[in-house]
């Protein structure tokens, strides 16, 4: 199926009956500073630099009207890239300053709640619906999103910013980790990339690239209270280095994958906070493996460690790894993400995603749960036979936060119209597969 031309692509509500037709895109710069019909005033930067909860809301109300009004082009009127520009280089900036496994402290008199939240896809509605839902940001509301915050979905980029929204606003309450979605390749296969040069128009490729510089800075994990690990794909391998005989010398000094470590052993948490992870692409080879593993791993039912042979990329872990990695750092939980119900239709031994969310392994120490936070998905499917799964997120509470309690919900409907930015019956279900071929080489 060809990717729909740009004029093609006009959106509006289902159930909208009022005759308020979409401005056209074709308006002249005196219409501008005009909104048209009953709509938003363009957002702007606040005067002082300074985000406040309620500048998040309503950039959430502009953007939300935005996406059942108007055609995606003409968003930049709404949204001026001057704007987008100060709000995703104050992000990036704090993102980049993280280290890769953020520690979300709870003490010292919080006496809130811990969101965990799982993949969402650019399904913006259904974000907005559980941030009414599970509570919005807030002194008494930490919350941790797990990653693949875009693609597929057909407002990925109006999700990717109320997230930095908030992000910007309450740094030491919001959490964005890195989803392997959160990458060039992806971006480029699964449809964001094309979301953006459509918004974006003559822009369009400044945007792109500087989303992609944001994403590199997001953290790969986090630990709550000490107690509950999360990460998109989940555990990770260690990388054993033994230097080359040739390295007593100063000179030509060299790191060697151990070659008699061909096994696979579980990384410690000192080699995921030193790994690099300001990578457009994770790599699949080398020696900066944990990055991919963190982001592209999945679990199974078999013990041990094993390549990722269905993803190209990755790993499978088993229960007894979950044990070993809970057991050593004394957690009780492992959320991860990464798997939706196309996914889950092909793996079996594992639950599927009906519900939101599954638990994989219950072990000695705890447990490991994948969450999955985008209902009724993909947005856009070939077949008629839709997955209709609700989605979950996470609430933890006091004392010990280490207990999840479940909230599943289904999707806001009706969702408005749109058209796909990928060809969704060509790029089959799940983003098993990688291609490895059109992946950027590692970096050195
Ligand atoms: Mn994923």
């Amino acid at each position: 199926m060809a990717y729909p031309s740009p004029s093609s692509n006009t959106p509006s509500d289902v159930d909208d009956n009022s005759s308020v037709m979409p401005p056209s895109s074709s308006s002249t710069s005196a219409d501008l500073d005009r909104p048209p019909d009953d709509g938003p005033a363009p957002v702007s930067w606040p005067e002082d630099g300074l985000v406040t909860p309620s500048w998040a809301r309503d950039l959430i109300s502009t953007l939300d009207w935005a996406s059942r009004r108007i055609p995606p082009s003409d968003l930049p009127r709404f949204l001026p890239v001057e704007v987008f520009d100060r709000l995703v280089l104050t992000a990036s900036k704090l993102l980049h300053k993280e280290p890769n496994l953020l520690r979300v402290e709870v003490g010292e008199g919080f006496s809130g709640e811990v969101v965990v939240v799982g993949d969402v896809h650019g399904q913006l509605h259904d974000v907005i619906f559980l941030f009414e839902d599970a509570g919005f940001p807030g002194d008494d509301r930490i919350f941790v999103f797990n990653g693949d915050y875009v693609d597929r979905g057909a407002w990925g980029l109006e999700t990717f910013l109320i997230l930095l929204a908030w992000k910007v606003c309450l740094p030491d309450r919001v959490y964005l980790l890195r989803g392997n979605h959160e990458s060039k390749y992806c971006t480029s296969v699964y449809g964001f990339e094309k979301e953006v040069l459509t918004k974006y128009g003559d822009k369009g490729k400044h945007v792109y690239r500087k989303c992609l510089g944001c994403f590199e800075g997001l953290p790969l994990a986090s630990i709550i209270a000490g107690r509950v690990y999360t990460a998109h794909g989940g555990l990770f391998r260690s990388i054993p280095v033994t230097p080359s005989k040739r390295s007593k010398g100063k000179k030509n000094r060299r790191i060697h994958l151990n070659p008699e470590v061909s096994t696979l052993s579980l990384g410690s948490l000192e080699e995921l906070s030193k790994a690099r992870r300001s990578v457009l692409d994770p790599p699949w080879e080398g020696l900066n493996l944990i990055p991919g593993d963190v982001l592209w791993s999945d679990p199974s039912m078999n013990p041990g460690l094993s390549p990722n042979t269905e993803r190209g990329i990755g790993l499978l872990w088993g229960p007894d790894c979950t044990e070993e990695f809970l057991k050593k750092y004394q957690l009780k939980l492992i959320i991860r993400s990464h798997e939706g119900p196309d996914a889950r239709e092909k793996r079996p031994g594992l639950s599927g995603m009906d519900e939101g969310y599954t638990i994989d392994h219950v072990v000695e120490s705890g447990k490991l749960i994948t969450l999955f936070s985008a209902p009724d998905y993909p947005q856009f499917q070939a077949t008629g036979d839709r997955y209709r799964n609700k989605a979950a997120y996470i609430v933890l509470k006091p004392p010990d936060f280490d207990t999840p309690v479940f909230h599943t919900f289904v999707a806001v409907v009706p969702r408005p119209k749109a058209n796909p930015y990928y060809d969704f019956e060509y790029v089959i279900d799940s983003d098993e597969e990688l291609d490895l071929a059109a992946m950027v080489p590692a970096a050195p």
